[in-house]
């Protein structure tokens, strides 16, 4: 692997762009939209391919039934039988949603309601339906995926009122909720042998399932059935209880302490969610549980060791900036706050970070912190007091102030910064620094985190490292190593999306070594993304997913983090899809 000329190769595909407008304006007639798109479509092929894994990051079916939403054939729009409607109402849950927004309000993609798309017209929304554009809509036509009839259909949809999807209150919630064992009959002690503190939580995103692996012997210990989709995995402070969510918005709670861990309640939170988290406050540990939803747009604060719904809150309202309605601020990135009893939730279309004060529930009190639209997902500094976080669309990371609640910074990044949780080391020259890896570009991003020993380079990029190219997600360190790891697991390049990048940290200017860890998995056929590196408690082992098709075989490998060899392949035909690890303890800990 060269680093410089995967570097060079990734400069190239993502300057295309700015290439591409200008050639495109030469040619063609700016009136003509197709004769535009087609040149783009033909231009813009290298960046489409970076775009298309940030696409089909974006675009997971949505959870929303899509017979839940009403129809809204209006007379204004252009004619459309009920059965079109229905179709065209599928298709754009499933495909247009993640990025437009279940109410076309815009979101990561552009806003679509109707006073805009009837001033479009017909036509022109065909031929953007069909050729996708280079700022990221797919070409849904000439790829094959819908045919012109349903491209055409589309086109009329969009242009009748967004259909919408039921709310979900209270008397939902309660009808979801399951007690499958009742705390009263739950054990009173660790009724097994395992080291619970190194348990994995692994994700099996395709089969709706997670897996729970003993870190020390490498066995699976048990497959749970989840939520659709499901997302990830976060723990309660005691490091007993074990929360999933999937993107059906279903939570399972899972005690670590049964003999074999299982489920013992569920709930339905919404219709679509991501993110879940449980309080760590000295005082109040293992005592809440919050869910943030996409659907409705909303937080819920639950009981931690039942699920009982206790408060709702909708997240409706004005984006940062504009000070504009928006119908569907999604939540995004939650996590407990080790400085108050408080919950830090991220709405992702307003931009806002509320911190969730979680002493008295019935009165609750908000503290809204203004930072940048589309917030997405982030984690904390080494000292627990700062939560840095990617507002991924506005290429900005956001620094919260958990102390003093407050925004300590806004920092410009370069394009979509997609962290994790980031990863946290002292760098030789800087000190502390927070680093993400992003989507869009290859660089690696390091911002100084101590305003009290580094003034001076305090939520500052001190340097940016050259990585194998965009389609990162994940980077990750671990506080007894000196490896940084940084995955591309969406990089349209096979040897990078199968390959792991990994920096030492006193020679951060030596560049990576890349390892082959697909190769390592000897899987056979299927994409292999190599994705999301976790340690284990330790510290001295790194483990990888290779997220392979659902009817493919996939793998979890165990690296040795001193040496970076191969140390164990867990394979088994039951881990389907791994994608997200979470290790037990440095979960509860927030060691990252
Ligand atoms: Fe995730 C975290 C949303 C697609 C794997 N993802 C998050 C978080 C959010 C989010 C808001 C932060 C949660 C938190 O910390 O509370 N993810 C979304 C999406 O909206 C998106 C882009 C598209 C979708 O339709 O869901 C999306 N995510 C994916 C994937 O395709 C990934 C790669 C594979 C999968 O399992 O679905 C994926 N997301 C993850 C993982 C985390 C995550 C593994 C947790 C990382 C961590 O270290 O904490």
């Amino acid at each position: 692997m060269k680093p410089l000329s995967l570097s060079l190769l990734v400069a190239a595909i993502l300057s295309a762009s700015t290439l591409i407008h200008a050639e495109t304006a030469a040619v063609t007639d700016p009136k003509d939209p197709a004769a535009i798109h087609k040149a783009e479509a033909k231009t813009s092929n290298a960046k489409d391919h970076v775009e298309a894994a940030q696409g089909s990051y974006q675009g997971a079916p949505s959870a929303v039934d899509p017979k839940a939403a009403k129809n809204m054939i209006t007379s204004e729009g252009p004619p459309m039988t009920v059965a079109e409607f229905d179709q065209a109402k599928q298709i754009f849950f499933e495909r247009c949603a993640g990025c437009h927004g279940v109410l076309r309000k815009g979101a990561t993609g552009k806003p679509l309601t109707p006073d805009i798309t009837r001033a479009k017209g017909t036509e022109y929304l065909k031929t953007f339906i069909n050729y996708g554009s280079p700022a990221g809509m797919p070409n849904w036509g000439t790829s094959g995926d819908l045919t012109p009839e349903q491209v055409d259909m589309m086109a009329r949809y969009v242009q009748h009122e967004p259909p919408q999807p039921p709310e979900w209150g209270m008397k939902e919630m309660k009808e979801s909720w399951k007690m499958v064992v009742k705390p009263e009959d739950r054990p009173t002690k660790q009724m097994n042998a395992y080291n619970l503190e190194n348990v994995f939580s692994v994700t099996l995103r395709d089969a709706g399932e997670i897996a729970l692996i003993d870190g020390d012997t490498k066995e699976i210990i048990n497959i749970i059935k989840t939520g659709y989709a499901v997302h990830i995995s976060r723990l309660s402070a005691s490091g007993r209880y074990l929360f999933v969510i999937g993107r059906d918005a279903r939570i399972n709670l899972i005690d670590l302490w049964m003999e074999k861990p299982d489920t013992v309640a569920e709930i339905k939170v919404g219709m679509e969610a991501r993110s879940v988290d449980t309080s760590k406050y000295k005082g109040f540990e293992d005592k809440f549980a919050i869910a943030g939803s996409y659907w409705p747009p909303q937080y819920v604060i639950m009981e931690g060791d039942t699920l009982e719904p206790k408060q709702i809150v909708s997240t409706r309202g004005m984006v940062v900036g504009t000070q504009e309605y928006h119908p569907e601020p999604r939540v995004a990135a939650i996590v407990a706050s080790h400085e108050h009893p408080e919950f830090i939730v991220n709405v992702k279309e307003t931009g806002k970070v509320l911190l969730v004060n979680y002493e008295d529930i019935d009165n609750l009190s908000v503290t809204t912190i203004p930072a940048a639209p589309f917030l997405h997902d982030g984690g904390w500094d080494a000292t627990h007091r700062y939560f840095l976080t990617a507002a991924n669309q506005s290429d900005k990371v956001a620094v919260i102030d958990s102390k003093e609640r407050k925004l300590s910074a806004l920092i410009d990044v370069d394009k979509i910064p997609h962290p994790g949780r980031g990863a946290n080391f002292v760098h030789p020259k800087y000190g502390p620094v927070w680093a993400t890896s992003a989507l869009g570009n290859e660089k690696i991003t390091l911002i100084g985190t101590d305003p009290e020993g580094h003034k001076d380079n305090a939520w500052k990029v001190v340097e940016t490292l050259k990585g194998q190219g965009g389609g990162s997600l994940f980077i990750k360190t671990h506080p007894k190593s000196t490896n940084l790891w940084v995955d591309t697991g969406l990089n349209p390049d096979e040897k990078l999306s199968q390959s792991l990048a990994v920096f030492d940290i006193n020679g951060l200017d030596k560049g990576f070594e890349a390892l082959p860890i697909a190769e390592w998995a000897e899987l056979g056929e299927g994409p292999k993304r190599v994705v999301q590196p976790e340690y284990n408690k330790a510290g001295d082992e790194v483990w990888v997913s290779v997220w392979n098709g659902k009817n493919q075989k996939s793998a979890v490998v165990v690296i040795d983090d001193k040496t970076r060899k191969l140390k164990k392949v867990i394979k088994d035909d039951r881990l389907i899809t791994p994608t997200g690890k979470f290790n037990v303890y440095n979960t509860v800990n927030d060691v990252y």
